[in-house]
């Protein structure tokens, strides 16, 4: 089972625990005896069940139980003490085991909450503040079932309840946020040279046609995509973004392309975002070859998914053969680009650059070819084997670039089991395809470092976020939401290691801007294939993923998941160099 599974399995048994519990000591309270000891036997199981998941993740790594282990543990033993010793001395009357029982379900679900609402890292307010509630409803439950506590017992709890909830309250409010030093002078990049390549992008709204249906859309130059940018290696690209009519402000960010920090296009950060009327000129080098896109950064969220994007292909010279790009986007719950068939001469070679503008992972199959996957984010592999019946899970953001020479016969590409690209009619199922691990293919290099200057860990979690005028259900990073998270601070020239932890129900994909980093493992195993130099990669549930970067790019940079509706419920921090 892996921690993703295991996550899960506990939280499934946690929930069966504290519903066994409070279920018995309802049922008690009824004085239905077989049913009250039935399902006291299911929570008593239960509780077992979970000291085994509890540990088992333990084994995964501290930041995956560090709740569960200093405030659910202790909580379930003294629920299990209070109301399995209750239960041992077999009372005539099932009524007067009600409170021990009901005391152990207020202490499972009072741990649950802790995990459901505050998750890492757990924290002395959190869990004095789930003792106050756990005795204040064991104290309420006395009194409405009438079997009162000797004074003395009562006086304790509540004494206990008032000084848990006044130092949890204390110790869980808020402290004060760090300062983000935005650097409000945003730098302009006219030192890179006179442009060879010119774009005007105008942001507006626009009506466009998908699948035979007309979509309201936001769109560059009134089309989704907006127009493909293409350049070779050393063009220096100037793109002017005009916003005609997006009321909430338009940029450009060259995803996976790092460009000079005032060049990045982060609204509040390198520069403010282009209000209708407005423009703003990018300007920078073409240096990295490769399969790239734009997007707006503000109301990113919205802005993408309604179509404020496009391609951005930089290729070396010279190009041979087919070259064809394929950002798949969701717009009104159709999938682009819509099927087409492209003729290619048996031999050519031909190359698909695929692009995953999404806000979640999707997964594509080229069927009635072996194919290599030659570069990902933009990034050259080396000794990519060829592979045939073999499927590719791109992240959000991510690109993989396939190539294949052309046979005879027909080739389709299948995103999510329906054809995006073919040569001609090919039927395969290819949803039973085993999936490439881009961690074990191609040929294997030492990583350059052996010494890290900074090390950061992110813990992904969720967590009810207080700190705005109405409460939300925040997507966090090491227990904070965006502007509260702090950023991480380096040196130019360090070479920074980062250790992400998914400890949450879904994926993240996460993204630097800025820099590519190397993934130095996984789940504790080391790439064995070839360096894999990375912009977008998915932090599975469970998965410890560790990669690392020279702090080569100054400036202050985005470091966000690139599920946009999660950067919306503030999983977004900062990279700044000092
Ligand atoms: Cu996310």
């Amino acid at each position: 089972m892996n921690t993703g599974s295991l996550l899960a399995a506990d939280l499934v048994i946690a929930v069966l625990a504290a519903a066994g519990w409070l279920g018995a000591g309802t049922a008690s309270a009824a004085r239905r005896r077989p049913l009250a000891l039935g399902l006291a036997a299911v929570a008593l199981l239960a509780t077992f069940a979970r000291a085994i998941t509890i540990t088992a993740l333990a084994r995964a790594g501290w930041w995956f139980v560090a709740e569960k282990a200093l405030i659910a543990a202790p909580l379930s033993l003294a629920g299990t003490l209070v109301a399995g010793t209750r239960l041992l001395r077999i009372p005539g009357d099932i009524r007067s085991t009600a409170v021990p029982l009901l005391f152990a379900g207020y202490a499972g679900l009072g741990a649950l909450l802790v995990t459901l609402l505050h998750g890492y890292p757990a924290s002395a307010g959190v869990g004095l503040l789930a003792v106050a509630g756990i005795l204040a409803a064991t104290v309420a439950s006395w009194r409405v079932l009438g079997t009162r506590p000797s004074p003395m017992v009562s006086r304790a709890v509540a004494v206990v309840a008032v000084a848990s909830l006044v130092t949890g309250t204390g110790l869980a409010a808020p402290g004060s946020a760090p300062v983000m030093p935005h650097d409000h002078e945003y730098r302009d990049a006219r030192t890179v040279g006179e442009p060879t390549r010119r774009f005007t992008l105008t942001a507006g709204t626009a009506t466009v046609r998908v699948s035979g249906r007309d979509v309201a859309a936001w769109a560059f130059n009134e089309q989704v995509p907006g127009p493909e940018l293409t350049a070779t290696v050393g063009d220096v690209l100037e793109v002017t973004l005009r916003n005609r009519n997006i009321a909430r402000g338009v940029t450009l960010h060259w995803h996976g392309y790092d460009v000079p920090n005032s060049q990045d296009g982060v609204p509040g950060v390198t520069q403010a975002a282009v209000l209708p009327g407005q423009e703003f000129v990018y300007r920078f080098r073409a240096d990295q070859a490769g399969t790239y896109w734009y997007h707006t950064h503000a109301v990113s969220d919205v802005g993408v998914q309604k179509g404020l994007y496009g391609v951005l292909v930089v290729r070396p010279v010279p190009v041979t053969g087919v070259d064809v790009t394929v950002p798949v986007h969701t717009l009104a719950g159709q999938t682009l680009p819509t099927p087409r068939v492209e003729p290619v001469e048996v031999g050519e070679p031909v190359r698909l650059r695929l692009i995953n503008t999404d806000s979640t992972t999707h997964r594509y199959a080229l069927a009635g070819t072996a194919f290599r996957v030659v570069a990902i984010d933009g990034y050259d592999l080396q000794g990519p084997t060829p592979v045939v019946d073999t499927a590719v899970l791109i992240p959000a953001g991510g690109r993989y670039d396939l190539v294949f020479t052309a046979p005879a016969t027909p080739v389709a590409l299948f995103v999510d089991g329906r054809a995006v690209y073919s040569t001609g009619p090919v039927s395969a199922a290819t949803d039973r395809w085993p999936v490439l691990d881009p961690l074990g293919y191609g040929v294997g290099a030492p990583v350059p470092w052996s010494r890290f200057d900074r090390d950061f860990t992110l813990v992904l979690d969720r967590g009810l976020d207080l700190r705005g005028l109405l409460p939300r259900y925040g997507h966090t990073v090491n227990g904070a939401t965006d502007p509260d998270i702090p950023p991480q601070v380096v040196r130019l020239g360090d070479i920074v290691r980062f250790t992400i932890v998914n400890r949450s129900m879904v994926v993240h994909p996460w993204h630097l801007h800025g820099h590519h980093v190397l993934v130095l493992s996984r789940n504790r195993t080391s790439v064995t294939g070839s360096p894999l130099w990375l912009d977008s990669f998915d932090v599975r549930p469970g998965d410890v993923w560790e990669v690392a970067f020279r702090a080569d790019n100054p400036g202050m940079w985005a470091n966000h998941c690139h599920n946009l509706a999660h950067v919306d419920a503030g999983m977004t921090l900062h990279l700044m160099y000092s």
